[in-house]
């Protein structure tokens, strides 16, 4: 038989023709920060004449983290008594700071924690449903959460964005892979460039401000579902780090880097627990029926003050899970079937409505685990749930706080952190004209969907600001731009020249294709840099065994192959993700103490160092000499809040 190869939609970088597109404002990246940037920021560009345009690889519709929609709008503080609780941003501030083990940018957090619930209120203003109360407050899911009919929330937030920018603003199905600066300041971003996922084109984008809003990075690490259920994994599987990769080339200067978050999560379908915990009242417990934040109470005296505080930071609740798995008393379980018992107190049809809002938790949000208990014959009003801690994720905008160093705003930032900044607009990184939101931008987690909506409005007015008022004119090297095409390209060349090479195309030693660098870079984070693999624990020594295995990984980068449109974006993709692990394996080994245990162990240095180490860890990247350079930055109480 004669081997026939298979045809493929390729194509060379000479047959790629190159749009050039000018704007004033580019927002890169469609998500819920993204989303935010390009509303507020056409509202304020109107009024100036200024053109704002957002790409986003996927469709703006149901892109995202919040693509399958969610249950849950975990932040909404309620200045204003329109819920069933009220809180103060004060008491915000001391919440997310405890949750962070005494380390967040308290001014970045109290500005985006007082314009939040005018988010949530255009939110419903546009359409999305909230649960409400007999009395027409919002319903309280916890003291910071309130409920939603959350399906079509992704749709609801992005038409409003579209109408804001208008449709011939609106860049979808566009990856980009790169940033551009400014000819006559290499510290001045002056846009961007990518390629079209559907035809052949490539784009340059010209900007006078950029707004990162590509989101976290997911699937670093090798994660807890492989094999058949490869692909599935809590957050989007489309935050590839691409932020980060382009943020750290740019020579942003990133902070906590080294911090990640690792979600509890209802076994294999990583449904969220926070409804079942703060909504339904369910109680976890090992395989002995101990309950373990019960039992391992005194543990957290070992993290005083923050293991003291209420509640619980999510590190510490992890750690105390995290020892029943190591002296192996897992499974650990949800009780579902007590929790809602309990809840109906006997009422039957009390019972039924509980029952429905368990099944709406799931629908609306990761559905895949509601199909998971139809497909074990689990029952959750008869039979409990597994839950177990999942492998980590690199972002900023849930309980992680890894991400960018950026300006705050001017009334509430201090001089320590104000003085990376030559020029102060609220969000923008340390490259002028490039700002920050959403999970781009480190040390102010806990912003969810509501807050990296909000924090995008905050980027989006400030870049329309900057320039009105630095009128900046970057200037494009146009020639370079155009020549980066060429390596855009080279893994469909790469693919060309190399197919007939061998009779399996995924079996070629010309070549790796991006599915097969993904494996190897979960490998080596699992394995060495406080996967799963090692119950979250590294040390020096695994760690600079790491960075030796991503520089080999690194440089095979430059054979990556791809067959179509769709695989040259997973080549990015992982081009991404690995300079995006390689700054956390850097971070990690930085940082000499485990601060958030529960998140990952430094098993060299087990303890919390509030001496040495209750700071900030900042480091940035030099592209011409390839060098990594590390910063300590004071911790500093901007808000007076108390224990
Ligand atoms: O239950 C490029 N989140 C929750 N937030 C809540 O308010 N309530 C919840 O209930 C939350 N939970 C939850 C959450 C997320 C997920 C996946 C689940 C459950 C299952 C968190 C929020 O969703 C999250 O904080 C925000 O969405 C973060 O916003 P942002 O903008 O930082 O990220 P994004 O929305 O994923 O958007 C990123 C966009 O960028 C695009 N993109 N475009 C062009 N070129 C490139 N190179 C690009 N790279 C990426 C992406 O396609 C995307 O559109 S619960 O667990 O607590
Ligand atoms: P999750 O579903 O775990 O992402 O959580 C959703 C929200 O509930 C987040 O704001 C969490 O910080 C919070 N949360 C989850 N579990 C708990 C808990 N046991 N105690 C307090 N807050 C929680």
């Amino acid at each position: 038989m004669v081997y026939v190869p298979k045809k493929y939609e390729l194509y060379k970088p000479e047959d790629v023709k190159t749009e050039v597109v000018e704007t004033d404002v580019l927002v890169i990246g469609g998500g819920f920060s993204g989303c935010g940037a390009a509303y507020e920021a056409a509202y304020w560009a109107k009024l100036a004449g200024l053109r704002v345009v957002l790409v986003e690889k996927a469709a703006i519709e149901r892109s995202g983290a919040v693509a399958q929609g969610l249950s849950a709008i975990n932040t909404y503080l309620d200045l204003t008594g329109r819920s069933e609780r009220q809180n103060t941003v004060e008491d915000y501030v001391r919440y997310v700071t405890l949750d962070m083990m005494g380390l967040a940018r308290e001014d970045l957090v109290a500005d985006y924690a007082r314009h939040v619930d005018g988010t949530v209120h255009l939110f419903e203003k546009w359409g999305l449903p909230i649960w409400k109360t007999p009395q027409g407050k919002y319903v309280r899911e916890g003291q910071w959460q309130i409920m939603i009919h959350g399906e079509s929330y992704k749709p609801i937030i992005a038409e409003a964005a579209k109408m804001a920018v208008g449709e011939k603003n609106i860049y979808e199905r566009v990856m980009i892979v790169k940033l551009l600066m400014d000819k006559k300041d290499p510290n001045r971003v002056a846009g961007a460039v990518g390629f079209s996922v559907r035809e052949p084109k490539y784009y340059i984008f010209k900007a006078k401000a950029v707004i990162l809003a590509t989101g976290g990075a997911t699937l670093l690490f090798r994660p807890r579902s492989v094999g058949e259920a490869a692909g599935r994994t809590w957050y989007a599987i489309f935050d590839t780090g691409s932020g980060y990769a382009m943020g750290i080339w740019a020579g942003a200067m990133l902070t906590q880097f080294e911090h990640r978050f690792i979600p509890f999560r209802f076994k294999d379908g990583y449904g969220p627990v926070g409804a079942w915990f703060l909504f339904f009242k369910c109680k976890a417990k090992n395989a002995y029926g101990e309950e373990y934040i019960v039992t391992r109470k005194a543990e957290l005296e070992k993290y005083k003050p923050y293991g003291l505080a209420t509640p619980t930071p999510t590190p510490l609740r992890n750690h105390q899970v995290m020892l029943e798995i190591m002296e192996s008393k897992h499974p650990i379980y949800m009780h579902t079937e007590e929790a809602m018992r309990e809840l109906a107190g006997g009422d039957k049809k009390k019972l039924k409505h509980i029952y429905d809002e368990a099944f709406e938790d799931f629908l609306d949000m990761t559905i895949s685990q509601a199909l998971l208990w139809a497909a074990q014959n689990i029952d959750p009003q008869e039979k409990p749930s597994e839950a177990m801690p999942a492998e980590p994720y690199i972002m900023g905008s849930h309980s992680g706080e890894a991400g960018f160093w950026v300006c705050g705003p001017s009334d509430l930032m201090p001089e320590e952190y104000a003085k990376f900044f030559p020029l102060r607009y609220n969000r923008m990184t340390t490259v002028k004209g490039l700002f920050a939101v959403g999970d781009c931008a480190g040390a102010n987690p806990h912003k969810f969907s509501s807050g990296s909506f909000t924090e995008g409005r905050i980027a989006g007015k400030a870049a329309v600001k900057y320039v009105i008022e630095q009128k900046p004119n970057p200037e494009v090297d146009m020639k370079e731009a155009e020549e980066f095409k060429k390596k855009v390209f080279q893994p469909m060349v790469t693919f060309m020249e190399n197919q007939k090479f061998s009779t399996d195309e995924t079996v070629n030693p010309n070549y790796i294709l991006p599915w097969q660098g993904l494996v190897r870079l979960q490998k080596i984070m699992d394995e060495y840099a406080a996967g799963i693999a090692t119950m979250y624990k590294t040390n020096e020594k695994l760690l600079n065994r790491a960075l030796e295995l991503l520089q080999f990984l690194k440089e095979d980068l430059e054979k990556l192959a791809a067959r179509d449109l769709h695989e040259l974006m997973r080549a990015w993709e992982l081009v991404h993700r690995v300079w995006s692990a390689e700054a956390h394996v850097r971070h990690m080994l930085e940082r000499k103490e485990t601060r958030w245990p529960g998140y990952y162990y430094r098993t060299d240095y087990p303890d919390l160092n509030e001496k040495d180490w209750k700071c900030f860890l900042c480091s940035k990247y030099d592209a011409k000499t390839g060098k990594w350079t590390f910063e300590k930055v004071p911790y500093i109480q901007v808000v007076d809040w108390k224990f």
